[in-house]
C-alpha cells in the first residue's frame, strides 16, 4: 500500500504540474484528493487492514500524502492568479504618463530675456523694479516732463492717440519716462529705480526702428547727485550687460525733461556705433512735477532700447527679425 500512496502522490503532483490556469485547479482538487481519487479510494481501503498499528500508520502515510497535494494545489493557483492579475491589468491598464520632446518646449522671447537681464544687473547695482501704464495721459506723458501743450519737443516723438472724451489727452506711451513722475510721487526719496516696459510710436519699421518696443527707464534722486554719478553708473550698467571689452560713450544732446542731456551709443565689432537711449540730469521742473524740492533732491534719468540691446547683444542684423517668429531664428536662443 505504501508504494500505492507514493505513486498516487507522484501522479497527483504531475497533474498539478501541468495545470495551467488557477480556474483548472480549482476543478483539480476534487480529482487528486477527493472521494473518487486514487488516494481517496486507498483511504477507503483502510478499513481492511487488519494490523490496527499497521492501519494508524498508513492512515498518517495517506493524511500527509493529501496535505502535500493539497499545498502543492494552493501554492499553484497562488502563482497562477498572479499572473493572470498581471496580464490583465497589462491588457487593460492606460498609459498615463506624458513626454515632452525638449525640441517643442517653449522659451523665453530674447526681448524678455533680455528685460530679465537688465533688471538682474540694476538689481546688482542697488535699485528696484517698478510699472506703469501703457495708456497713459498726456499729463504724464508729456506736460509733467516739461513739455506744455504746444511745446516744440513734443514732435521728437511721433504719437498715437487714444480716442477719448477730450481728444489729445490720452496716448499710448511714447517712452518709459512717464513713469519717473509716477515714481516721484509715490515714493519717499532716496530713489533707484528701474521702469522697464512697452512704449508705441508711428515710426516706419526698418533695421532698428520698430513702432512697438520696450524701453527701460531709470531714475535716481537723492542729495548731491552728479553727471559723475550718471556717467558711472551707465559705465558699470556697460560693462555688466554686454561685458567687460564693450565701448561706450556720451553724446551731448537735447530732452526736455532732462539738462544737461546725452546720447548713450555704444561700438559694434565692426567699429560703428549704435544709440542705445538718452539721458540726463533731471530738470527741476520735472523734480517739481513729482512733488520733490530742487532745492533739497537732484538726480539723473535715463531711458534705453531693450530691443536694440537685445539686437546688439546678440549680433542680430535686423531688429525686425526678432518679430517675424520665425521658430527657425527664434529657437537659437535658449
Ligand atoms: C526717449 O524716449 C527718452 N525718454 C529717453 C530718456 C529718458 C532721455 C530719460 C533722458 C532721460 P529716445 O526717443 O531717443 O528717447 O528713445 C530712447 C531709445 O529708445 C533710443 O535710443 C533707441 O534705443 C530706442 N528707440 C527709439 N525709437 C525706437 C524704435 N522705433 N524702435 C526701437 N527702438 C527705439
Amino acid at each position: 500500500m505504501r508504494n500505492d500512496i507514493a505513486a498516487a502522490v507522484d501522479a497527483a503532483l504531475a497533474e498539478v504540474a501541468a495545470a495551467s490556469s488557477a480556474a483548472s485547479l480549482a476543478g483539480l482538487s476534487g480529482s487528486v484528493v477527493g472521494k473518487k481519487s486514487p488516494l481517496g479510494q486507498l483511504k477507503s481501503k483502510l478499513g481492511s487492514i487488519g494490523d490496527i498499528d499497521e492501519r494508524k500508520a498508513l492512515g498518517q502515510a495517506l493524511n500527509d500524502a493529501m496535505r502535500a497535494v493539497e499545498a502543492a494545489i494552493a501554492t499553484k493557483r497562488a502563482e497562477c492568479e498572479s499572473a493572470e492579475l498581471e496580464a490583465q491589468m497589462a491588457s487593460e491598464g492606460v498609459d498615463l504618463t506624458e513626454r515632452i520632446a525638449p525640441s517643442r518646449r517653449g522659451r523665453t522671447h530674447l526681448v524678455t530675456q533680455a528685460t530679465q537681464r537688465l533688471e538682474d544687473v540694476f538689481v546688482g547695482l542697488g535699485f528696484q523694479v517698478a510699472e506703469g501704464p501703457e495708456v497713459e495721459s498726456d499729463f504724464y506723458n508729456f506736460e509733467a516732463l516739461n513739455m506744455p501743450k504746444s511745446h516744440p519737443a513734443r514732435s521728437m516723438w511721433d504719437t498715437l492717440f487714444v480716442e477719448s472724451a477730450e481728444p489729445g489727452s490720452v496716448v499710448l506711451r511714447t517712452h518709459t519716462s512717464p513713469v519717473q513722475i509716477r515714481v516721484m510721487q509715490e515714493w519717499p526719496p532716496p530713489i533707484y529705480a528701474v521702469m522697464p516696459g512697452r512704449v508705441f510710436r508711428r515710426d516706419t519699421p526698418d533695421a532698428t526702428h520698430m513702432p512697438v518696443f520696450h524701453q527701460i527707464e531709470g531714475l535716481v534722486i537723492d542729495r548731491n547727485i552728479t553727471f559723475r554719478d550718471l556717467a558711472g553708473t551707465i559705465e558699470a550698467f556697460t560693462k555688466a550687460f554686454f561685458g567687460a571689452d564693450f565701448t561706450s560713450r556720451l553724446r551731448p544732446s537735447y530732452f526736455p525733461f532732462t539738462e544737461p542731456s546725452a546720447e548713450f551709443d555704444i561700438r559694434r565689432a565692426n567699429g560703428s556705433w549704435i544709440e542705445l537711449g538718452g539721458c540726463g540730469m533731471v530738470h527741476p521742473n520735472v523734480l517739481r512735477a513729482g512733488g520733490l524740492d530742487p532745492e533739497e533732491w537732484s538726480g539723473f534719468a535715463f531711458g534705453f532700447g531693450i530691443d536694440r540691446m537685445a539686437k546688439e547683444r546678440h549680433s542680430i542684423d535686423d531688429i525686425r527679425e526678432m518679430y517675424t517668429n520665425d521658430l527657425r531664428f527664434l529657437r537659437q536662443f535658449s
